[in-house]
């Protein structure tokens, strides 16, 4: 008889022995970390890697998650006690590890004050963040966007943490974004800053002196996970339920840089990297793997693909996805000895191959306001000022215009009213990157530039008319 009971410390034993499970006392180890947006990455990625440091020995830093916006995931997560399992799947097969690095999820509308009392808790030490790219509340220009940045952000329950801490003579913390942002640290640091100095300037100085915002590259493909998908998980788990289950691949990296205002897990011990200096890995990893992402999407759709590994077996997206990354994006990237951006080009393509990840273009697709700045107008920019075209990428924003104009179905942006507007307008490339522009960059688009756009827009169109006849 197959149980469809949940998963549970004390349903171990009915697991397969093909399963791992935590084999240290989580009961018996503090919540030294708060994480911020406990969504499907960051139980793949982060969480993953202290749930190995903590099997290694290391004590203290289970994580208690915040949610900022839904309930879901406390509902998934706090009913199995915050235990859930990471499935790595590839073509050679499918491994299942039970994560118990998560106390349980808080959900912040619900509950604020717990969450500023974990915040202010003597144990935390570590604030890790993964809200996506528009839980920062930026304005296009990359400020501080205040009318966002309301008291359901981020920055209100940090800076009421913050105070508490200081006004209990409590060391300050290290807050750690680990979202696809160029210098996440930099800029979340920047961010605070412009928030603390309209709602608390007296701890700006304090702040600035207690705490640090390390950068990370962080790393690892993580789909959101479907029901059919937990149905494939409880067949794994020898029919337990885990509402919490995330699939990904058995690649992961994670390179942080080592500047941390207290303790740290040793996260090395599962493979993570602490250098100096992230951008290297960080540019590479924003530029051609998130680049070549979002061209698989938005091109992707328009040819009527829905996953990854469709659109990279394209051979017309494959060619152009090359393109991008040898040709446009690589260039771009002053490389650190022995980082070889061809064979990374490589690891990259056999990554999208991946034919047991079902990652939906649709989803890669969403907030490309928040996406496409760091991912492509950045390289344009550097290739224009040598003189350099893009054809691929050009080929991607008229992808993308005409998927700001509906062509994939309702667009999901924080910016997507006034995207649609300018992808609209007489001429989108002035309305969207021109002077003035909506996601004006030094990217200036020039006339052969904004004239291979327009005609990509056209080939676009004409794709899906074609397609539908
Ligand atoms: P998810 O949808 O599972 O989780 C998103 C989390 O962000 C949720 O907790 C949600 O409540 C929170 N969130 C969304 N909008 C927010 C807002 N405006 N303010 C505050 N919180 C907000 O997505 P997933 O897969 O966990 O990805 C989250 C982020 O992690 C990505 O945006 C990216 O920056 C980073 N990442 C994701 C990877 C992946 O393959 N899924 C890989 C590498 C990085
Ligand atoms: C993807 C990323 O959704 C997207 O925009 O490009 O989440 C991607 O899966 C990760 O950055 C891979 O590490």
């Amino acid at each position: 008889m197959r149980s469809s009971a949940g998963l549970s410390p004390a349903a171990f034993s009915a697991l397969p022995q093909s399963v791992t499970c935590p084999d240290y006392d989580r009961d018996a180890q503090a919540v030294g970390i708060v994480h911020f947006g406990i969504g499907a990455f960051h139980r793949a990625h982060q969480a993953w890697y202290t749930d190995a440091a903590m099997r290694a020995g290391e004590r203290d830093w289970m994580i208690l998650g915040v949610s900022l916006r839904s309930a879901d995931v406390a509902q998934q997560m706090n009913p199995q006690g915050g235990l859930y399992s990471v499935i790595e799947r590839s073509a050679a097969g499918a491994a299942a590890r039970v994560v118990g690095a998560v106390r349980g999820v808080l959900v912040a509308r619900d509950e604020p004050d717990a969450v500023v009392a974990a915040l202010a808790a003597p144990a935390t030490r570590i604030v890790s963040l993964t809200i996506t790219e528009k839980g920062y509340c930026r304005t296009a220009a990359g400020d501080l966007d205040h009318a966002a940045a309301d008291e359901g952000s981020v920055f209100r329950f940090l800076a009421q943490g913050l105070r508490q801490r200081l006004d209990a003579g409590l060391p300050g913390l290290t807050l750690l974004s680990c979202d696809n942002l160029a210098d996440n640290g930099h800029q979340l640091a920047r961010l605070m800053h412009q928030y603390l100095a309209r709602h608390d300037p007296a701890l700006r100085e304090w702040f600035a002196a207690a705490c640090t915002c390390p950068c990370t590259m962080v790393d690892r493909i993580v789909p959101a996970t479907t029901d059919n998908d937990r149905a494939a998980v409880s067949a794994m788990l020898g029919g337990l339920r885990d509402e919490a289950a995330v699939l990904t691949e058995p690649f992961s990296q994670w390179v942080i840089e080592d500047r941390f205002a207290g303790p740290r897990p040793d996260w090395a011990q599962a493979g993570a990297r602490f250098v100096a200096d992230v951008a290297p890995f960080e540019m590479a990893k924003l530029r051609m793997l998130n680049a070549a992402h979002s061209l698989l999407a938005y091109r992707g759709l328009a040819r009527g693909h829905a996953f990854v590994h469709q659109a990279v077996a394209d051979p017309v997206l494959l060619a152009e996805v090359r393109g991008l990354l040898l040709n446009e994006a690589a260039p771009t990237i002053a490389a650190e000895p022995g980082q070889d951006l061809a064979a990374y080009a490589g690891d990259l393509l056999a990554r999208f191959a991946n034919p047991a990840l079902a990652h939906r273009l649709a989803q890669i697709a969403m907030d490309g306001s928040q996406k496409i700045p760091q991912r492509w107008l950045a390289t344009l920019a550097e290739n224009a000022a040598r003189g350099e075209l893009c054809p691929a990428i050009l080929a991607g924003l008229g992808a993308w215009i005409r998927h700001l104009r509906g062509g994939n179905g309702p667009v999901s942006d924080p910016l997507a009213s006034q995207l649609e507007a300018a992808a609209r307008a007489s001429d989108p490339v002035a309305a969207l990157f021109g002077p003035g522009g909506l996601l004006a960059s030094p990217w200036q688009p020039s006339r052969t530039e904004a004239e291979a756009v327009a005609e990509a827009v056209r080939r676009s169109a004409d794709a899906v008319v074609s397609a539908q006849t």
